[in-house]
């Protein structure tokens, strides 16, 4: 499986497990993953190294087969040792440079921009993607820079030429509105996580593009 070419970004769900309403992770992700979900990004901030590899394996066990790559934030380390497809980092992580070297040329990375600076700036390296960061403010994340807003995600369409994956307050309502805008990829937490029908949630999403 060639990640970095046969990768579906469309809905690309990224995890929280204290979002997740009790179910477990696995459990989530697959329904997930039932309805269109192509890339799943595990993000844990709070997990001890040994908990983060053991949740990063099983997603990888799970999903992997599936066609489906496990994105780790910002652990590369994890990454590696759970033979997940990808990395993602932020503007303060491992640099980008350094994150494709460990992972090597196969491996999805992906990088977070704030700004419409680090946008540009982001041409320089070899990612399969950017994290446009927020694109509307979000609870679920608060320490984030002035949302780029459907107006800012216009500009970055017009003015990159890379893969855009939208973060930040997407949901099943405006989805549509932030395909048009050009987004070429919806990630969502609370959308999918939170939901009472993830499998549905990510199904809705996925329509967006139609
Ligand atoms: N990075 C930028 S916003 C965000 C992350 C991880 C959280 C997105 O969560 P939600 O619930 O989809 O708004
Ligand atoms: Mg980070």
């Amino acid at each position: 499986m060639n990640w970095r070419t046969h990768t579906d970004y469309r809905v690309y769900l990224v995890t929280d497990r204290d979002l997740c309403l009790g179910r477990s992770l696995e459990d989530v992700t697959l329904a997930a993953v039932r309805g269109g979900a192509g890339a799943v990004q595990l993000r844990e901030k709070h997990a001890s190294s040994r908990e983060f590899l053991a949740l990063a394996k099983a997603l990888v066990s799970r999903l992997q087969p599936l066609g489906v790559p496990v994105i780790v934030n910002d652990r590369a380390d994890i990454a590696l040792a759970a033979g997940a497809a990808g990395l993602h980092v932020g503007q303060s992580d491992l640099p980008p440079e350094d994150a494709r070297r460990l992972m090597g040329p196969d491996a999805i990375v992906g990088l977070s921009v704030e700004t419409r600076e680090e946008l540009l700036d982001a041409e320089r390296f070899d990612i399969d993607y950017v994290g446009l960061s927020p694109i509307f403010a979000t609870p679920t994340k608060t320490d984030t820079l002035e949302p780029w807003g459907l107006d800012g995600l216009r500009w970055a369409r017009a003015h990159s030429p890379l893969r855009l994956v939208a973060i930040g307050g997407v949901h099943g309502d405006n989805a549509a509105d932030v395909v048009e805008a050009g987004a070429h990829s919806l990630a969502v937490v609370s959308e999918i996580c939170s939901s009472p029908d993830p499998e549905n949630a990510a199904r809705r999403l996925l329509a967006a593009f139609r």
